[in-house]
């Protein structure tokens, strides 16, 4: 895993608010990311419904099967999510001491899946932070025909906490930031075994599957340290969740473990 980074490359990633990270694994780690990915998803699939299946025909059932936490039913999975080198990426791009799993989350985009609507991460999270980031490992190339991610430079900047959307229409992120209309999107294209990472504040999206295999990725989204509860539902267990008051600290090891201290 190729984890160090130049100073440039830090700079460009608070600039954009992400950054590509070309062969981030070697061969025998693609294998065991997509191995433990496929056997983590079933694993998932004995003991809950995936978020997003409930109606199989609708637009976002068909945007990619999504399946959560798979680190919490597979120990190969907890393997490669607790590595300390992930957290320290994390927390060099970030600007931050300490890093915590906010959840780990396979993204497979089906043959011929719909596009995933542009949007921003943190709204959806029960933590408010400008410096949250998500890692988005490539399992297969990621192409412009398959739905590779799309992203609007420098929103991180700009953006609110205000909740965004992620529905069917591309369109409806800005209707809260019109002023995003003026930017010029990026695609990241990039083979199997790279990774992009983004800030949780920044616009992205990802274009349709046109292609006949799926387009699998695997991603964990991460909490800086030291972060605080804000009321939002999201993946804290129900117990943990009613437990916390606005402001508290989010630090339970079992539900948000530390995996960098600096
Ligand atoms: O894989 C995709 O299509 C979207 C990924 C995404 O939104 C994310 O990782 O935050
Ligand atoms: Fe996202």
């Amino acid at each position: 895993m190729k984890t160090t980074l130049t100073d440039e490359q830090i700079r460009r990633y608070r600039d954009d608010g992400f950054i590509v990270l070309d062969e981030f694994l070697d061969p025998d780690e693609i294998e065991n990311w997509r191995r433990c990915t496929e056997e983590g998803i079933q694993e998932r699939l004995k003991t809950t419904h995936l978020q997003n299946q409930g109606d199989p025909d609708s637009y976002y059932a068909q945007v990619f099967t999504q399946a959560i936490k798979l680190r919490d039913v597979h120990e190969g999975m907890r393997q490669i999510m607790d590595d300390p080198r992930l957290g320290k990426l994390a927390a060099d791009l970030a600007g931050v001491d300490g890093i915590r799993i906010w959840h780990d989350q396979a993204l497979i985009k089906p043959p011929f899946g719909n596009a995933t609507a542009w949007h921003c991460d943190n709204p959806f999270w029960s933590f408010s932070s400008r410096d949250a980031i998500s890692l988005w490992v490539a399992l297969d190339d990621a192409t412009l025909s398959n739905g590779c991610l799309y992203y609007l430079p420098g929103t991180h900047q700009t953006a609110t906490f205000d909740p965004t959307p992620i529905g069917a229409n591309q369109r409806d992120l800005f209707k809260i930031y019109p002023q995003w209309l003026e930017v010029e999107p990026v695609a990241t294209p990039c083979k199997a075994g790279s990774a992009v990472l983004h800030n949780g504040l920044v616009a992205h999206g990802a274009g349709a599957n046109m292609t006949h295999r799926p387009r699998r990725a695997m991603t964990c989204a991460y909490m800086p340290d030291g972060a605080t509860f804000n009321g939002r539902r999201n993946v804290l267990s129900e117990p943990y969740h009613n437990s916390l008051k606005i402001g508290d600290v989010i630090d339970k090891e079992d539900e948000v473990p530390l995996i960098w201290l600096r």
